[in-house]
């Protein structure tokens, strides 16, 4: 039994600095989404897909992946992850504005494949739910190799479950019992469609129990909810206890992609009405209601935030797009 007069990241054991890092973190990945769908107006960033509001479920996950160590297979909704993980504002804006700085691609790939060699960064295929194969090959190769203490964590929509080759993938991690944890980043629609056309039960995480792994469900705007389930899953997997189906319930605040109008699909009261669930806010508000923030340091962090977006945009504007020599680089061998 937890004792509820101790705070919830006390329980956790998360720091206060781990707090104020992870809410920076937020509104910096916050800040890049905004200004992406400026820079696409602008005709500079020719795709965006947007991060906001999943921003709890990628954070609290990150909490509970060995950065650098295990590896990460996310999907084109994980900017937030990679700047958790490690990864830069400037990165990230190299990467949609198409720069050879672009640690994923050196400019090359388009915007949401995220990839990182430092830091385990898989680099994904825009095909939804192919990926997750990707994963549980390397929780195989983990197994083939006699590497312990590691694990694949990988990431998609609820849409994705639907596609065969996610259920290839989760079949063998059941089979096999692999040290892969898989994240389903539930915002209830695959682009214009509902999860009531595509998903036949209600909760995801039920698909579990046909594979042979436990399902577990979280409100994916808490981000402390979502990383004590991702690091008992995480944890799980390392130690030989198998895989986990981990279901966060969450909700895109913005269009699908810049080429998507949400509102002949959705309405602007149910969009609202997340709004009022924004992780970034509720964050803020637990840190202030503990005591371990005030409102002048939440201010200071935005402030801080947009002022390195700023910068980075700057940078990327004005870096090199790769030269046309580099053209047929990484496509084979090395
Ligand atoms: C195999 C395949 N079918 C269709 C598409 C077009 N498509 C791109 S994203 C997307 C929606 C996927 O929804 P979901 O898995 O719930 O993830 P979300 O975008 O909501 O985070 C679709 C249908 C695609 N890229 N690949
Ligand atoms: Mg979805």
């Amino acid at each position: 039994m937890t004792d509820p007069t101790i705070a919830r990241h006390t329980q956790l054991g998360l720091t206060h600095d781990q707090l104020t890092r992870a809410l920076y973190g937020m509104m910096l990945s916050r800040a890049v989404d905004d200004r992406l769908w400026l820079l696409s107006r602008q005709g500079k960033a020719h795709f965006v897909i947007t991060a906001a509001g999943h921003e709890a479920a990628q954070f609290g996950c990150a909490w509970a992946i060995n950065a650098g160590h295990d590896y990460v297979v996310p999907y084109y909704r994980d900017m937030a992850l990679s700047l958790a993980l490690g990864q830069s504002a400037l990165d990230l804006l190299s990467h949609a504005l198409g720069k050879q700085g672009d640690p994923a691609s050196g400019g090359r790939q388009m915007y949401g494949h995220f990839s990182s060699r430092r830091l385990r960064i898989v680099s994904g295929s825009s095909s939804v739910g192919s990926h997750p194969i990707h994963a549980v090959g390397l929780a195989l190769a983990f197994r083939a190799k006699g590497e312990t203490d590691i694990a694949a964590i990988t990431f998609f929509g609820e849409g994705a479950t639907a596609e065969g080759a996610w259920h290839e993938a989760i079949n063998v991690a059941g089979i096999h019992q692999l040290p892969v944890v898989f994240v389903c980043e539930n915002n209830q629609y695959a682009i214009s469609v509902h999860q009531s056309k595509e998903v036949p039960v209600p909760d995801v995480a039920t698909k579990a129990a046909g594979y042979g792994m436990p399902g577990v469900i979280v409100d994916g705007n808490d981000i402390f909810a979502v990383y004590a389930a991702a690091r008992e899953a995480m944890q799980r997997a390392r130690t030989g206890g198998g895989p986990t189906l981990l279901e966060c319930k969450t909700y895109r605040l913005r269009p699908h992609s810049n080429a998507d109008n949400d509102m002949k699909y959705r309405t602007a009261e149910e969009v609202e009405s997340w709004r009022q669930r924004d992780p970034i806010r509720r964050l803020s508000a637990y840190l202030l209601e503990h005591g371990l923030s005030t409102e002048a340091d939440i201010t200071t962090l935005q402030t801080h935030a947009q002022a390195e977006v700023d910068q980075a945009t700057q940078l990327a504007d004005q870096a090199p797009f790769p030269s046309p020599s580099t053209l047929f680089d990484h496509l084979y061998g090395e």
